[in-house]
């Protein structure tokens, strides 16, 4: 382009006015700075043909030149920001919601998000639970050996750490005093050791959350499950504190009478130990899959303090007595819902989760 032969600095100026007034968009917008002011723009290469021009045409050109580029900067700036008002008046025009209006989903049949069953079982519990003034307590996935078994009258020797194979992590370092390996933890009655290390007694608390342990899977067996534990110390407690206590709860949870049976159970922290049964609400005694054709689920396993435990604990037991329970929570949320297998509750099928009422 020869600055002799080409459009004037002022016409290319009013061309550049009329284009600007049929911007729409921003893009638009960039692309006429881009034609005007970018590095091969029209304005670029008019300064970059001046070089062979006379200096006297060089310096009036080249100063025009600079000129008209910065009103075209700052019209384009000043457009931009217009043009980027309008957009969000022009979203805000489109995109508003009406929040008094009716969820048209819910009419075209779609539902609204809820609870997870476990979620709504595990909230009516502790409600239950905290109406009766027990604290609710927290413990951690990632649970040393001392938390998990020797504290509760299971050392490293005791054939019953078979009964709850699990996972452990590799790092191991050698304390001063106790050997700390770690594991996912296989029960909640680890939150018992972490109570007492933490409460004086008379107390009663009680403590859910997930356990982990190297299962085979079935109807009623998951590797990843839920438990709540359960523990009362005080003076005086006796084995008919415990069974009256477990029928209450046991009540309350149901709202209804449900046939339970007591037989005696081994857990090395407990002494006398029982295993509470609940008659199976899914076949109702007949026998299937949950139960193991045996008509009764395990579901609340349950027994006095064993003296050792408390002692552990810093407590001592002429003085006090405790009795601690581990309810099963997923079995519990099975006998509430007739759910005919475990592995749904994982499974995160929004067709089974969806059919859960919210809390
Ligand atoms: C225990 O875990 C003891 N810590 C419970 C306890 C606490 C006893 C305090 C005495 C005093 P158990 O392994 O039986 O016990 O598990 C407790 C409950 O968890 C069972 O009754 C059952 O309802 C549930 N449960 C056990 N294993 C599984 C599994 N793999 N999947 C789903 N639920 C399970």
């Amino acid at each position: 382009m020869k600055h002799d032969q080409s459009p004037s600095p002022n016409e290319l100026y009013q061309e550049f006015l009329k284009h600007l007034e049929d911007l729409k968009n921003k893009a638009e917008a960039l692309d006429l700075k881009a034609k005007y002011l970018g590095k091969n723009g029209i304005f670029s290469i008019i300064l970059k043909d001046l070089k062979d021009a006379a200096i006297e045409v060089k310096k009036e050109i080249g100063q025009q030149c600079n000129e008209y580029k910065n009103q075209i900067e700052d019209l384009i700036r000043s457009k931009l920001d217009e043009l980027e008002l309008q957009e969000i008046n022009r979203s805000l025009a489109e995109d508003w919601v009406d929040i008094t209006l009716k969820n048209s989903n819910l009419d075209r049949g779609l539902t609204a998000a809820g609870y997870h069953p476990m979620t709504i079982v595990q909230r009516e519990i502790e409600d239950i639970f905290t109406s009766m003034g027990f604290l609710i307590l927290d413990g951690p996935y990632i649970e040393d050996d001392y938390h998990n078994f020797t504290a509760l009258n299971t050392p490293a020797d005791h054939p019953a750490r078979d009964m709850t194979d699990t996972f452990w992590f590799k790092n191991t370092t050698e304390g001063k005093q106790r050997l700390h390996k770690y594991l996912l933890r296989t029960h909640t009655s680890t939150i018992q050791i972490r109570g007492m290390e933490t409460y004086s007694p008379p107390f009663k608390f009680v403590g859910p959350g997930k356990v982990f342990r190297c299962e085979r899977t079935d109807a009623s067996h998951e590797v990843v499950f839920h438990q709540i534990e359960g523990m009362i110390v005080d003076k005086g407690i006796s084995v008919s504190n415990l069974i009256y206590f477990m029928k209450t709860l046991l009540q309350e949870i149901f709202r209804r009478e449900i046939e339970v049976r007591l037989r005696p159970g081994f857990f090395p922290f407990v002494e006398p130990g029982f295993e509470l049964d609940v008659k199976c609400l899914i076949c109702q005694g007949n026998g299937c899959s949950v139960c193991k054709q045996s008509g009764w689920l395990e579901l609340l396993p349950c027994g006095m303090v064993h003296p050792n435990v408390l002692r552990e604990g810093g407590i001592d037991p002429k003085i006090y007595q405790g009795l601690a329970f581990g309810l099963g929570l997923d079995r519990l949320t099975m006998m509430r819902y007739v759910i005919d297998d475990v592995r749904l509750i994982n499974s995160g099928d929004l067709r089974f989760i969806s059919q859960f009422k919210s809390y």
